[in-house]
């Protein structure tokens, strides 16, 4: 098992907290694993990989399903991925963990801090732009997430630190085995 590659999602809305607990696992994973690890963020991604693509579903589709093939390619050679997108859709969450666990596992980390917190928070402004109608289709807002039923761990990052978060995280990968 501590072999096998690995691949973690952690899916939720923006503003939730899962790219800060998603480098944070990345920093403990890459001390105490030994192993690669791959840390594909949903804002890097999309200005790399997804370049040019938009927040439509079928945008957003295309979207997760490039990070789950590299974060399944980065599992066939026993790497560790951690992956941040939103991923809102269920389905398309499905067809990420069926191209990981071809390559090795999946763990699916649901980063539910309620919309309240995020759109309180609202660190980059886009809530409030979203609620004005400037930006549309926004998650939450005025485009749907799908609330996992298949979550391995699900946090609230309004309940807890960051470090209690991934702390978590590391908890659930250790009593699995993957590190
Ligand atoms: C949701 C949006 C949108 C819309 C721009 N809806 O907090 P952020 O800014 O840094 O993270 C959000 C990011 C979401 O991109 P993902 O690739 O993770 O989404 S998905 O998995 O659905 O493809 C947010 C910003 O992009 N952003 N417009 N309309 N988030």
């Amino acid at each position: 098992r501590p072999e096998r590659g690995l691949v973690v999602l952690l899916t939720g809305l923006s503003g939730s907290g899962k790219s800060t607990v998603a480098r944070a696992v990345v920093e403990r994973l890459a001390e105490h694993s030994g192993r690669t690890v791959t840390l594909l963020d949903g804002d890097v991604v999309r200005r790399n990989l997804s370049a040019g693509l938009g927040f439509s579903r079928v945008d957003r589709d295309r979207n997760v399903r490039r990070i789950g093939f590299v974060a399944a390619e980065i599992a066939r050679h026993d790497g560790l991925a951690v992956c941040a997108p939103i991923a809102p859709f269920a389905t398309t969450r499905a067809e990420v963990r069926a191209m990981a666990e071809e390559s090795g596992d999946f763990v699916l980390v649901h980063v539910a801090t309620p919309l309240e917190e995020c759109e309180r928070r609202d660190r980059k402004g886009l809530y409030a732009r979203a609620r004005a109608g400037t930006i549309p289709e926004f998650t939450g807002i005025s485009s749907p997430y799908e609330i996992p039923e298949d979550a391995d761990l699900v946090l609230d990052t309004s309940q807890m630190t960051i470090s209690q978060a991934r702390d978590l995280v590391m908890e659930f990968l250790a009593e699995g085995g993957w590190v």
